[in-house]
């Protein structure tokens, strides 16, 4: 697939509307992400690692917040148990659409994926041996969040596995600075320049809510796991596990 450059905030924009996953957005997600979170490429690669070791026989593996299905395709490529599919899910109909005529093109395994457009917090979860949050738990309205957790927690099967993945923030102002800094630095080292990096900060004030690794582990303990950890972190990227 060529990869079209993000360019979405490269003019200076007379008003910033708030982020949205749409036909713009997708045209040039997969340079975005890449270009925009660091070590994306090996959480990706990563959780298809965690994927081949923790899926279980005849059950579902969730990728929630799917976008065009990278963590699905991971998955897809290192699952070799029997009986197993994959369920992606994503609110975003443009994401769905580009999303399935990617994994139209990917012939890698027989395990099965199907991809739906719907609300994370209104589909069935059950059955359950993975469950993966890569960058999406960000996006729920805060007093949300525990319910959703909770809700993972319960549809997972005993020794389940969620990788949940988030943008964090700390509570120390000078780590807060050292970490923003170090993304913003990432950007421009990407080529994003200062008037991008802006701009796209503001599109994402009110959207994406980051929040500290201690409020994470908090909530994945009230939720019901027993076991949390931190295995990714690059700046103010992060990703944790939580085993049921
Ligand atoms: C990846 N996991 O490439 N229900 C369903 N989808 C949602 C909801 C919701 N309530 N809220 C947001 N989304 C992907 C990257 S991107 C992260 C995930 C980012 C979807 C939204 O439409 C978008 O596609 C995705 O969550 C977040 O590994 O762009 O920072």
């Amino acid at each position: 697939m060529v990869k079209k450059q993000d360019a979405l905030y490269a003019t200076a924009l007379d008003e910033i509307i708030d982020f949205r996953f749409d036909e713009r957005v997708v045209d040039v997600f997969p340079d975005m992400i890449q270009r925009s979170v660091p070590g994306y490429a090996t959480m990706i690669s990563s959780i298809g690692v965690l994927a081949a070791k923790y899926a279980q026989a005849n059950s579902h593996c969730y990728d929630l917040g799917c976008s065009l299905g990278a963590v699905s395709l991971a998955m897809r490529q290192r699952i070799r148990q029997t009986g197993c599919d994959i369920i992606a899910v994503d609110n975003s109909q443009a994401m769905i659409d580009r999303g399935q005529q990617l994994l139209a093109s990917d012939t890698s395994t027989a395990v099965p994926v199907k991809m739906l457009c719907a609300n994370i917090q209104d589909v069935t979860l059950e059955n359950a041996s993975i469950v993966v949050l890569n960058f999406t738990l960000q996006f729920i309205p805060l007093e949300e969040r525990l319910a959703l957790i909770k809700r993972i927690y319960q549809g997972l099967n005993p020794d389940g596995l969620l990788i949940l993945s988030e943008k964090i923030a700390f509570d120390e102002q000078q780590r807060q600075s050292f970490h923003v800094d170090s993304h913003h630095e990432f950007k421009r080292a990407n080529g994003y320049s200062d008037l991008e990096v802006s701009q796209k900060r503001t599109a994402l004030e009110n959207v994406l809510i980051p929040e500290t690794l201690d409020c994470h582990q908090q909530r994945l303990k009230e939720a019901g796991f027993g076991f949390s950890d931190l295995w990714f972190q690059c700046f103010n990227f992060t990703s944790l596990v939580a085993v049921k």
